[in-house]
């Protein structure tokens, strides 16, 4: 496992597959920025509003973001890169481009501190939409459609089930349940994305995160030397 003294923090930035090259750029130069003064750049899920690979096709509207991801491990800097539940049909091309893939929660130690991160869209109990999308057969079936209709298929479906997932409190119970029994796994600091409102728990001496969006809120998180940091982007319009 790699030491990491700095680390970015960035999750659920929604790319939509129409008009979000600005949005990426933006992203991008705040990442190059940030990026000088830190080893790693995490992703923690939905970065992509919908993201779909075929064995020799991937989707044109993130070119902006595979640029990124290639300048960033040029310079030297890690990439890691959790699926979320709008983004997770990823094939081999990200890991082709020097990012590292994580599909499930994963723990880090980071400057002696030991961080879980995940999506967050899978805790608690079974979610059949999640069952339907991330179900073998239907990908496979999925990838047997013209890509301009499939995709435009799940343009619709992912805006959908975006807006109303974002009208629904999140019932935070259940994340904190989940926290829980990661801190009693060795967990000190877990830290999750997907609800797109930040908050910050205590639990004795443990810390449970939930890191908020960049799609509105351009939260971000920033890690160094094992204490975490959370933040907000302003810039003034140039
Ligand atoms: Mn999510």
């Amino acid at each position: 496992m790699k030491r990491y003294r700095r680390v970015l923090l960035v999750s659920d930035t929604h790319f939509s597959l129409r008009n979000s090259k600005g949005s990426q750029e933006e992203l991008g130069s705040f990442v190059k920025k940030q990026i000088k003064s830190c080893d790693a750049l995490f992703l923690l899920g939905d970065i992509f509003d919908f993201y779909h690979e075929y064995n020799h096709v991937i989707p044109k509207a993130f070119f902006s973001m595979y640029v990124l991801f290639r300048d960033l491990k040029d310079m030297g800097k890690d990439v890691h890169y959790w699926t979320g539940n709008h983004d997770f049909w990823h094939g081999d091309f990200l890991k082709s481009v020097g990012v590292v893939v994580h599909r499930k929660e994963e723990m880090f130690n980071l400057g002696g501190v030991n961080y879980l991160f995940a999506h967050g869209d899978d805790i608690g109990r079974f979610n059949p939409v999640n069952f339907i999308i991330k179900n073998d057969i239907n990908r496979f079936l999925f990838r047997h459609i013209h890509p301009d209709i499939g995709f435009e298929i799940a343009r619709v479906v992912s805006r959908l089930s975006r807006i109303s997932s974002s009208r629904k409190k999140p019932r935070i119970k259940k994340y904190i349940d989940f926290a829980r029994s990661k801190f009693r796994a060795g967990a000190d600091v877990v830290v999750i994305g997907h609800i797109h409102e930040q908050y910050t728990f205590k639990v004795g001496e443990k810390l449970f995160i939930v890191l908020g969006d960049w799609m509105i809120h351009r939260y971000y998180g920033l890690i160094e030397d094992g204490r975490i940091s959370l933040r907000r982007w302003n810039q003034l319009p140039e």
